[in-house]
């Protein structure tokens, strides 16, 4: 085990609570504990993975009364001597435990450094350590068991079998070289070749779940739009059933965007309520329809909607330039104000139509949202895709590419082993089997502090 500085952080959220617990890690982690907690026995004398209950002293005054959980390496998270302190919640306290922890001779945590040192003593891999962030800020009960599933391995174990395919093909062709002089072959290309498509075929199709997992990991997003006054923030009340956005007859009254979640069926679905689209001379109007167009570039779903009681048409040159501007999202015309009209004359194999005032049309448009957020179950089995997962299984795929093309063409051995390894090297910076300072960056730089 590699034992590093001791650092400490507050794991859970500051602010009024039953409790927090604050962690320490490190070297002479139960050396630092004991001058400042006051119980039975020292946690220097405690056994791994028991409890001990006492007061915490901040200089000659005790502030709190805590438990000390023990654990000793390599038999805790990060694989080194952990303390961690369960005490009342609330800022100050937490606080003056950190401060107190730091003035004892530890210091305060990166982000993510616990894990990272839980990752550095093979604790867990990089896949896993993404998981535990996963986890942490899953907002649908599928991303959240997906990623649960990630963390006790699943998709460590995917990778491995793929690993070993691919080191069984790059020894069998290595093995062929040395004997090259004897002309003997030891693989049928044709079937190599028919396995490398194999694993290529893996690795595009799990690279592909990343659309999905990006929506179990942080919601659907719906953009609500339309021409000023359409009844986007009644909409978004409507779905929210609350009072959120401001509604008024005025035209332009959203000027800023408002994003708020919801839950359907069990899928997170994130709603932007926009600021009408038109030409506008006011500053603010414009700056709201610049940051508009901005978010709708990462949305899923555009709801353009139409105030019927100017006509069926009137946003048809919306939705067309829509359409035009985001390819990517897909555009579902909504005909609102239902009420007014009386009656639904509309196409409804394009359309829907709503009133938010007499509510009608709006649990059909609730189901269409849920079916839409729904994600297919087997697209995010055990592994929640990431950017930085996608990107390396693509990379990897290219590369068996190559090494499949080289393999046809009856090209010698070496080329095709080079592309072999490189793709092995990409599933090696997927599961930190390879791992450099910047792949460790990027993975932990996003977590928060005390994980
Ligand atoms: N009768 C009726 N009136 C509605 C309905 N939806 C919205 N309205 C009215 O239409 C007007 C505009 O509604 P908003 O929800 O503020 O419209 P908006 O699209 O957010 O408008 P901006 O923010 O100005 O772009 C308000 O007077 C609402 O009361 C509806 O379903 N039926
Ligand atoms: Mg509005």
């Amino acid at each position: 085990m590699l034992v590093f500085d001791p650092i400490c952080a507050l794991a859970t959220p500051p602010g009024a609570a039953g409790l927090a617990i604050v962690r320490l890690s490190g070297t002479d982690c139960f050396l630092i504990a004991d001058k400042l907690f006051h119980g039975k026995t020292t946690l220097q004398a405690a056994k791994s993975h028991t409890i001990l209950y006492g007061t915490f002293h901040k200089g000659m005054l005790p502030i709190d009364q805590v438990t000390a959980f023990v654990y000793r390496a390599p038999n805790s998270y990060t694989g080194e001597d952990v303390v961690e302190f369960g005490c009342h919640g609330g800022r100050i306290v937490s606080e003056e435990i950190v401060e107190a922890l730091i003035e004892a001779g530890a210091r305060h945590a990166e982000p993510g450094e616990f894990t990272k040192r839980a990752f550095l003593n093979q604790k867990m891999d990089l896949t896993q350590a993404e998981a535990v962030g996963d986890i942490i800020h899953a907002v649908s009960v599928q991303g959240s068991h997906a990623a649960a599933r990630q963390l006790m391995g699943g998709f460590t174990k995917r990778l491995g079998e793929l690993r070993e395919k691919l080191m069984e093909l790059c020894g069998l062709l290595e093995l062929e070289l040395d004997f090259s002089q004897e002309d003997i072959e030891l693989i049928d290309k044709r079937l190599l070749a028919e396995k490398i498509e194999e694993t290529r075929g893996f690795c595009i199709e799990l690279a592909n779940s990343y659309r999905s997992a990006e929506i179990a990991r942080s919601g659907y997003s719906v953009g609500i739009v339309g021409y000023p006054n359409a009844g986007k923030s009644s909409l978004l009340n409507a779905l929210l059933e609350r009072k959120r956005a401001i509604v008024s007859a005025t035209p332009g009254t959203t000027r800023d965007y408002i994003e708020e979640m919801i839950h359907l069926e069990g899928s997170a679905v994130r709603l932007v309520d926009t600021a009408g689209f038109r030409e506008s001379g006011d500053m603010v109007e414009v700056e709201g329809i610049k940051l508009a167009v901005e978010l709708l570039a990462q949305c899923h779903l555009i709801l353009v909607l139409n105030d019927s009681t100017e006509g069926k048409d009137h946003s048809t040159a919306l939705l067309k330039s829509l359409r035009a501007k985001f390819p990517d999202a897909e555009c579902q015309l909504v005909h609102t104000k239902l009420d007014i009209l009386g009656t639904n004359t509309f196409d409804t194999s394009t359309a829907l139509a709503i009133s938010t005032v007499s509510g009608s049309g709006m649990t059909e448009l609730k189901r269409f949202l849920a079916s839409k957020a729904q994600v297919a179950p087997e697209t995010v089995s055990d592994a929640l895709i990431n950017a930085r997962q996608a990107s390396l299984l693509r990379q990897a795929a290219d590369s068996l590419q190559k090494a499949r093309e080289a393999a046809l063409a009856g090209e010698s051995n070496e080329f095709t082993a080079i592309d072999l390894r490189d793709a092995l090297k990409r599933i090696g910076e997927i599961t930190g089997a390879v791992w450099n300072d910047d792949i460790l960056n990027t993975v932990f730089g996003k977590f928060c502090i005390g994980k």
